[in-house]
C-alpha cells in the first residue's frame, strides 16, 4: 500500500519556509500531495490556482510531489486523495495551540487520519506568508523569504492591486 501524505495550507504566497517542510516531508512518502485552500475567505492574494501554480513552479525537482487546490475540510481532502497523514509544520509556541486544536478536531472527526508536525528549519522560524506581503507592501527586499520565482509575482500582485 502506497504511504501518502498530504500538506495542506494556504501558501498566500509559497516561503521558503514551507518549501523546507515539502523538501522534508516528501522523503517521509510515496506521495505527498500538496493541497492549496481555496479561497477560504476573499482575503487571499493570489487565487488558489495561482498558488498552485507557484508551488508546482518550484517543487518541480521533487518528483513525488503534486499540487492541488481544495475545498472543505482538510479530511475530506485527505479521504479523497487516500491519505493517513496530515503533515504541519511548527514554529514556536504560538502556533502550537492552533495546531493541537486542529490536529485533535480532524482527528475526532477522522479517526484514521493523524497529523504530525515537523519543526521548522531555525533559519525559517520567523516566517510566514503575512510577514512577506507586509514586507513587500512597503517595497522591503524579500529575497531571503520566498523562492526566487516568486519575488517578482509578489511584486507585480501588490502594484496591480494597488491600481
Ligand atoms: N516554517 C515551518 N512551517 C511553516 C512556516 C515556516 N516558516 N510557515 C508556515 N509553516 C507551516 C504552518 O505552520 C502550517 O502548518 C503550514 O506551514 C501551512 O501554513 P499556511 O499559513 O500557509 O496555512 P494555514 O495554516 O492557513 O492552513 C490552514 C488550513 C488550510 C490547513 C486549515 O485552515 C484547513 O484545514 N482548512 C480547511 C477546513 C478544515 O479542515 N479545518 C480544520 C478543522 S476545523
Amino acid at each position: 500500500r502506497e504511504k501518502i501524505g498530504i500538506y495542506p495550507g494556504s501558501f498566500d504566497p509559497v516561503t521558503l519556509g514551507h518549501l523546507d517542510i515539502i523538501e522534508r516531508s516528501s522523503r517521509m512518502f510515496d506521495r505527498l500531495i500538496v493541497g492549496v485552500l481555496y479561497n477560504k475567505s476573499k482575503k487571499a492574494l493570489f487565487s488558489a490556482e495561482e498558488r498552485v501554480k507557484m508551488i508546482r513552479s518550484v517543487t518541480g525537482h521533487l518528483c513525488n510531489v503534486e499540487v492541488v487546490a481544495f475545498e472543505g475540510l482538510s479530511v475530506d481532502f485527505a479521504r479523497s486523495v487516500g491519505a493517513r497523514v496530515l503533515v504541519r509544520g511548527l514554529r514556536a509556541v504560538t502556533d502550537f495551540e492552533y495546531e493541537l486544536q486542529m490536529a485533535q478536531t480532524n482527528h475526532a472527526m477522522c479517526h484514521n487520519i493523524d497529523t504530525i508536525f515537523l519543526t521548522t528549519d531555525l533559519k525559517y522560524a520567523y516566517l510566514s506568508s503575512s510577514i512577506v506581503k507586509e514586507v513587500a507592501s512597503f517595497d522591503g527586499n524579500i529575497d531571503m523569504f520566498v523562492p526566487e520565482p516568486i519575488v517578482p509575482l509578489v511584486r507585480k500582485k501588490l502594484e496591480e492591486r494597488e491600481d
